[in-house]
């Protein structure tokens, strides 16, 4: 049986990328009828310091962006993280299943921490374990993510594959990245090495779910492109990376693949390109984005979406906590 989880940081105003690699296929994998699981990742959230009330501010923002984008609560289960203590427990047994050398290897863990690893907290390190436990405490078969989480689900393979090794079970199944579409990395318009970030420090590198429209059209014609014309061919964009970029998410904000954007832009100059972008991110993002302050008025009923999605998530996750407890020899005696 198929079930999906996957989650979003509520770490700052949701981009362009996780719309794109993350939220809009949400959507469609509802919309094809398999059981879907989405969590705001607060407990994620905090590995790197995060203002209280921004915090709550951002989760409520996020939620509102996933009801907005077209998650409908009563379809996928949509609730945040920290309201199921199950998460943290179970990321503390993974955090005795998972060893130190798979932790060490992780990408995002050395992009994120660079040379300042002694300065980071101990959660931003054992994230991973943290986001195994958020898919295995479901027992989800498919995780839709963008491209810089494949080694995170990778590495919840190797967990679950360790676990069940271990305790001579078959309790854990083993989940496969989804990683489709034409926008599955969207890097930043300031620099087409990076992918766009939330926590970029910099606004003008990502298009934010809440831009206006005049900031949207701003960005894309600041975009970072070099001077050439779009090419004829696909294979053209070879080595021009900025230029990649901004067709894939035109492809993905369109649903067209990237070879029918060059059929339509080829030979054309980034004056056109880029203002063609702008309007067709503006026509995509600027009615999630009015529906989105819609669902801002009212917080107390996005906390009372979350608190029911938080039940019913809580339903699923406690059996499957309760048998992992019982399968490592824990007594289970009130
Ligand atoms: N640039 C991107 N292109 C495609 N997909 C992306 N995702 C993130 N950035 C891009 C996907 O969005 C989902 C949620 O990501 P996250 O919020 O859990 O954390 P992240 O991957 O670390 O994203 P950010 O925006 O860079 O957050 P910060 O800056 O807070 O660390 C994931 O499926 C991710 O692949």
């Amino acid at each position: 049986q198929k079930r999906i989880f996957s989650g979003i940081q509520p770490s700052g105003n949701l981009t362009l990328g996780n719309y794109l690699g993350a939220l809009k296929r949400f959507v469609q994998k509802q919309d094809e009828g398999i059981e879907t699981i989405y969590c705001l990742v607060d407990l994620h959230a905090i590995t790197v310091w995060q203002d209280p009330e921004a915090l709550r501010r951002q989760t409520r923002e996020a939620a509102a962006a996933f009801i907005a984008a077209g998650i409908d609560p009563a379809r996928s289960i949509l609730f945040n993280q920290s309201q199921i203590s199950a998460h943290a427990e179970m990321g503390w047994l993974l955090n005795c299943v998972a060893r130190m050398g798979w932790m060490n290897r992780m990408t995002q863990w050395k992009d994120k921490a660079g040379k300042n690893a002694e300065k980071q907290s101990l959660g931003l390190f054992a994230y991973p374990t943290l986001m195994a436990a958020d898919i295995l405490l479901y027992h989800a078969t498919m995780v839709p993510v963008g491209e810089d989480q494949k080694q995170h689900v990778e590495l919840t393979r190797d967990i679950a594959a360790k676990f069940n090794h271990d305790y001579k079970t078959e309790f854990f199944p083993s989940p496969a990245p989804l990683i489709e579409g034409a926008a599955t990395r969207v890097m930043s318009l300031r620099d087409g090495s990076k992918k766009m970030s939330k926590s970029d420090p910099s606004d003008a590198s990502r298009i934010n779910m809440t831009d206006d429209a005049d900031t949207i059209a701003k960005k894309f014609r600041k975009a970072v492109t070099d001077p050439e014309p779009l090419p004829e061919t696909l294979e053209g964009l070879e080595g021009r990376a900025e230029a990649r970029n901004l067709v894939n998410v035109y492809a993905a904000l369109a649903d067209i693949s990237p070879e029918q954007v060059i059929a339509e832009f080829g030979g054309k100059g980034f004056g056109t390109f880029k203002p063609a972008l702008a309007d067709l991110a503006v026509s995509k993002l600027e009615p999630i984005s009015t529906e989105m302050s819609r669902l801002m008025a009212d917080p107390a009923e996005i906390d009372r979406i979350l608190g029911s999605g938080a039940e019913k998530a809580d339903a699923i996750a406690q059996p499957i906590l309760a048998k992992t407890l019982d399968i490592m020899g824990m007594i289970r005696s009130r």
